[in-house]
């Protein structure tokens, strides 16, 4: 059995996280069996102190895996996975730097999006403190919140202005937009990885409960949301 380590739906997604939804989505277009532990406790538990991790129960063993690159790549050798069948080895090097796009900058301009631009943080706050005790709320989110610029301004993106980073954004959910064009999935007909990866972040901006100028300009792209409809329909329905 799989046991997929997330934090738990929030924000009306399947969790907050685009890289534990990325393995969720992953899961399912494979048809391998799993189940979800969610809990923010996770990130104590987890080998490289991030989500996700998976841990694989066989007979006679328990095989911990962090990390959602590591996680498809050992789970595609393990179970044989052949949702890149399809892909050319071209294709699959594309594949691969789109993901790296994604994970690397595009993931970052939705932490800024909700961390720290002033109109969202307070809903971000609600949905992922609002369930603790009162005196908890009143120092942890700020001090987290504050780690978060830290780590921002360490990547560099958080150096830049909020019109910059939301330029920034549009930039890839443009280029995203073009490259699926009028396909059902970026590689043509089929699903691939690739396709978990940019669903995984993309229903981030566009199947959460809450508005702000980040998902509102991914809302502009039609073919972005209906891809997304797509897979929930054919996998979270
Ligand atoms: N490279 C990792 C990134 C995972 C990641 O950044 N997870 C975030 C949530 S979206 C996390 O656990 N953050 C907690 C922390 O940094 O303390 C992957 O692909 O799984």
């Amino acid at each position: 059995m799989i046991n997929l380590y997330g934090f738990g739906a929030n924000l009306g997604v399947t969790d907050p996280s685009p890289f534990v939804v990325k393995v969720e989505t992953f899961l399912k277009m494979a048809n391998l069996p799993y189940q979800r532990i969610d809990r923010g406790s996770n990130l104590k538990k987890s080998p490289k102190g991030k989500l996700p991790f998976i841990s694989i129960k066989d007979a006679s063993q328990e095989q911990v895996v962090a990390d959602s690159q590591h996680i498809i790549e050992q789970l595609t050798k393990k179970y044989q996975v052949s949702l890149d069948d399809h892909l050319s080895a071209e294709q699959k090097a594309q594949a691969y730097l789109m993901t790296k796009s994604l994970d690397e900058n595009l993931y970052w301009c939705l932490v800024y999006s909700r961390w720290v631009q002033q109109d969202t943080w307070p809903n971000i706050r609600q949905a992922f403190f609002g369930k603790f005790p009162v005196y908890i709320q009143w120092f942890v989110p700020n001090l987290v919140r504050k780690s978060v610029i830290k780590t921002l301004n360490g990547q560099g993106l958080g150096r830049h202005s909020e019109n910059e980073i939301l330029a920034i954004t549009d930039k890839s959910l443009q280029a995203l937009s073009q490259l699926l064009g009028e396909k059902d999935y970026f590689f043509g007909q089929q699903v691939c990885s690739f396709d978990a990866a940019a669903y995984g972040l993309l229903c981030q901006f566009l199947s959460v409960n809450y508005q702000d100028k980040f998902n509102q300009k991914a809302k502009s792209y039609a073919n972005l949301i209906q891809y997304c409809q797509r897979i929930e329909q054919q996998y979270f329905s």
